[in-house]
Formats: C-alpha cells, sequence, structure tokens
C-alpha cells in the first residue's frame, strides 16, 4: 500500500483543531448526531472496474499516466480509495476486462486491503477477438438464436466467475436496440430477450440476485429493448423473485422524476440497485453530485422512507454503486468526490423530520413540506462526514492528502507514465 496508517494519523493531527469546531457545530443542531455517525460508517459503495482509468469519448482518448494495468493493480486502487474514505469497500468487475486468472489468489490479495467483490458485469455490447457471432444487431434479443445463445453463454460464465470471487450478483446491461423504425419487431425482441434472460436466470446460484439495467438510448438511437423502468420491472417480475432493475441515473430521458421512479420500485421490492453517477444531457456518467445535487437528495429522501417502510438495511438491502466514467480528472480524485457526494446526500435525507413531512402532506401543507425538505438539504453534513472517517480510522480530507502525499505520482513510479486500465 502506498499510502501508509501513520500518513493518515498526522494529516487528520494536522487538521484536528478546525475539524472539531466544525463538527461541534453542526452536531449541536442534530439530535441523532451519533445514529447518523454509525450508518455513514457501515455506508460502503462499491467501485467499478472501469472507472479506474480515464474514460474516452466518442472522439479520443487522453488516457492519464500510471493507471492499473492489471485486475491486481485495480484491487489496490480500491485499497487505496477505502483507506483514504473508508467508504468503497468492494469492486465491482468487468468480464471480459477483469478475468480473474487465479480467483482465490485473488480474493486473498484483496482482503488484504479489506475488498470483496461487488456484482460481476456481462458484456455482450462489444464483440471479443475471435467471437464466433457478432453483436451488431444485439445480443440477447437477437433474431438468431445462435447469437443469444452465446450471449447466454457469456452471462453463465460470468456467474462462473463471480461464484469462485465470492460474488453474488449479475448486473446485465444490454445494448440491444435498433436505430430506424421498421428495424425490429419490438414484441419478438422483448419476447427472445426474456427467453435470453430466463435461461441465465435458472444459473443463478439460491443467493444471488440478477440486477436489470435500463437506459433510454445509446448506442441506438431509435429503440432500446430494455429503455425504461417498465421494460425492465417487466422483466424482473416475470423472471421471479431474484431479479431486481437496477437505476443508472444517467439513462433516463431529461427531466424524468428519478426519486418517484425510485420509491415505486422500492414499494414493489424490485429496486435491486443503483449506478451512481450525474448528468446534464444524457448518460454523460460525470461526477456524482456535480449537476443535480438535489435531486440525488431527493432520491435519498425517497430510498429512506421506502427502505424503512419495509424495515431494509440501509447498506446491504441494495446494490450500490458507481458508474462514472470521463476524461478530464484524475479518476481516483473523481471517485472520492462522486462517493463524498453520495453520502452527503444519503446524511442530509437522514437528517429530514419524517413526522413532520407526513403531518404536513396529511395537511396538505404545501410550504411546510418544502421547508421540511430544504431544511435538511441545506444543513452542511462534511464535518459528519469526516468524523465518521476520523472514527474508523480514514482520512479527515481525502482529497487534500491524496495530493498531500502526491499519490498519483507515486503510481506512476510504480506503473509507469504509459499503463492503460482496461474499459470503455
Ligand atoms: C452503460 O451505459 C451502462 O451504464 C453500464 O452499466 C456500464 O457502463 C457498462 O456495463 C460498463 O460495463
Ligand atoms: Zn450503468
Ligand atoms: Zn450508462
Ligand atoms: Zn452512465
Amino acid at each position: 500500500m502506498i499510502l501508509d496508517k501513520c500518513a493518515i494519523a498526522a494529516h487528520n493531527d494536522q487538521l484536528q483543531a478546525r475539524h472539531q469546531r466544525a463538527f461541534d457545530f453542526v452536531s449541536h443542531e442534530i439530535v441523532q448526531t451519533e445514529e447518523i455517525l454509525e450508518k455513514l460508517q457501515q455506508f460502503q459503495i462499491a467501485i467499478p472496474s472501469w472507472a479506474l482509468g480515464t474514460g474516452g469519448t466518442r472522439f479520443g482518448r487522453f488516457s492519464g499516466a500510471g493507471e492499473p494495468a492489471t485486475l491486481e493493480q485495480k484491487i489496490a486502487d480500491v485499497g487505496l480509495l477505502h483507506a483514504l474514505n473508508g467508504s468503497s469497500d468492494a469492486i465491482s468487475l468487468h468480464i471480459p476486462w477483469d478475468i480473474p486468472k487465479d480467483a482465490e489468489a485473488l480474493k486473498q490479495y484483496a482482503a488484504t486491503f479489506g475488498i470483496h467483490f461487488d456484482a460481476m458485469n456481462s458484456n455482450t455490447f462489444q464483440d471479443q477477438v475471435g467471437q464466433e457471432h457478432s453483436y451488431k444487431f444485439g445480443s440477447l434479443h437477437h433474431v438468431d438464436p445462435r447469437v443469444r445463445q452465446q450471449a447466454i453463454d457469456h452471462n453463465i460464465e460470468v456467474i462462473d466467475f463471480g461464484k469462485q470471487l465470492g460474488s453474488t450478483c449479475l448486473s446485465v446491461w444490454l445494448a440491444d436496440g435498433s436505430s430506424f423504425p421498421g428495424q425490429l419487431n419490438f414484441r419478438q425482441a422483448f419476447e427472445n430477450t426474456l427467453a435470453s434472460l430466463q435461461e441465465i436466470y435458472a444459473h443463478l446460484p439460491v443467493d444471488w440476485s440478477l440486477f436489470i439495467e435500463y437506459k433510454a438510448f445509446e448506442p441506438y438511437f431509435y429503440s432500446t429493448t430494455i429503455g425504461d423502468w417498465g421494460q425492465s420491472l417487466l422483466l424482473a417480475n416475470k423472471l421471479g423473485p431474484q431479479a431486481f432493475t437496477l437505476v443508472d441515473l444517467g439513462h433516463h430521458l431529461p427531466n424524468t422524476n428519478i426519486e418517484q421512479i425510485v420509491s415505486l420500485l422500492l414499494m414493489e421490492g424490485k429496486l435491486g440497485g443503483f449506478h451512481f453517477n450525474d448528468s446534464k444531457y444524457g448518460d454523460d456518467d460525470l461526477t456524482a453530485g456535480c449537476m443535480k445535487p438535489y435531486q440525488l437528495f431527493l432520491i435519498f429522501s425517497e430510498l429512506i422512507d421506502g427502505m424503512d417502510a419495509r424495515g431494509m438495511a440501509h447498506e446491504s438491502a441494495l446494490g450500490w454503486m458507481i458508474d462514472a466514467s470521463h476524461n478530464l480528472k484524475d479518476p481516483l480524485v473523481d471517485l472520492l468526490q462522486s462517493v463524498e457526494a453520495i453520502k452527503i446526500a444519503y446524511a442530509q435525507a437522514l437528517l429530514i423530520d419524517r413526522k413532520s413531512l407526513r403531518e404536513a402532506q396529511a395537511q396538505n401543507d404545501v410550504v411546510a413540506a418544502q421547508e421540511i425538505l430544504q431544511q435538511a438539504f441545506r444543513t452542511d453534513v462534511r464535518p459528519l462526514l469526516a468524523e465518521a472517517r476520523r472514527r474508523i480510522g480514514a482520512a479527515l480530507d481525502p482529497i487534500r492528502l491524496f495530493r498531500e502525499q502526491a499519490l498519483r505520482d507515486r503510481l506512476v513510479e510504480e506503473r509507469g507514465k504509459n499503463s492503460v486500465a482496461t474499459g470503455l
């Protein structure tokens, strides 16, 4: 580990007095401080392997230096994040970008950083070298049963890798769609997708979940076979109790009320997990909370309300993951920012006075309802996050420590300037 515990302790000592003043100020106004601190310590957000390298645009890729070139290096990067913020104890792998050669050794290596393996992601949106059939016209929805079978077999292979690593979830995102009216028979495409997913579902171990991610458009621009939460929920309901909908925040048409979707999926017991990111236009995959922090807060407000109504444990009942990737910032620093934004929204939503909100709703007191939400949203909870980190030996200010310790330079020294991560 390129960051040792002593460096974190020295950093925390240096910032302690200022932190204490800020923490005392905010905690003075909050009744349930200890409860929130405990929840913040437990709340972990998984890191996707593909976010550790610099992302591309449709037009080019400007790789940063010292990117993780091997699976071990990707795990070490997540280990570094976890040491800094104590909030990212899992990595989500993607096959075939992250094929584990020796799963047992990998598991042990990850455990040295306190890291385990989150959802496994399959890939039937790219053709791989030596692959028999092309996915140019889709995979699980394809008109040709041989292409569907190849995609089914791939997903089963991904489950098998996941079993070896101790994962308990398969996440499926399909690019399958069409770009021109008339290209596809929608009903047939949907039925083929369902039949293919049923075969994959039949191979799920009993303690596994299947997450079905939807996306409005891209890479195709007329229809996407799993294009919205209705289509995903329909599939999840038909498949059975181990199938759930996955919400990626960037996968909606502009202005969609995502918090309402979240609320109803939770009500139906069919919300599986999240891909956090932020966007202004489409699937922009920007840093969580960089554009619409109020929306993120409102989503967490519905999540907490819905999870508490069903008695679900916040930290473990749903799959929390980031799915962001871009090409301007250091990916590790960017991930620290995303995790921070997600936990800020979570902490603010924990502050909502639920009892008063229900009363206001019952009285149709619209003003009071808005005041209650915004009172929570406008509370600066950052000292609570810092205190939660301090108590578990993580850094009071992870980004500052990352920069002070010149951690990227150390990674470049170790890995070289030209190491490039596999991914999009
Ligand atoms: C694609 O747009 C989806 O967000 C996927 O979740 C993900 O980015 C992809 O599966 C990477 O493997
Ligand atoms: Zn996603
Ligand atoms: Zn996406
Ligand atoms: Zn995205």
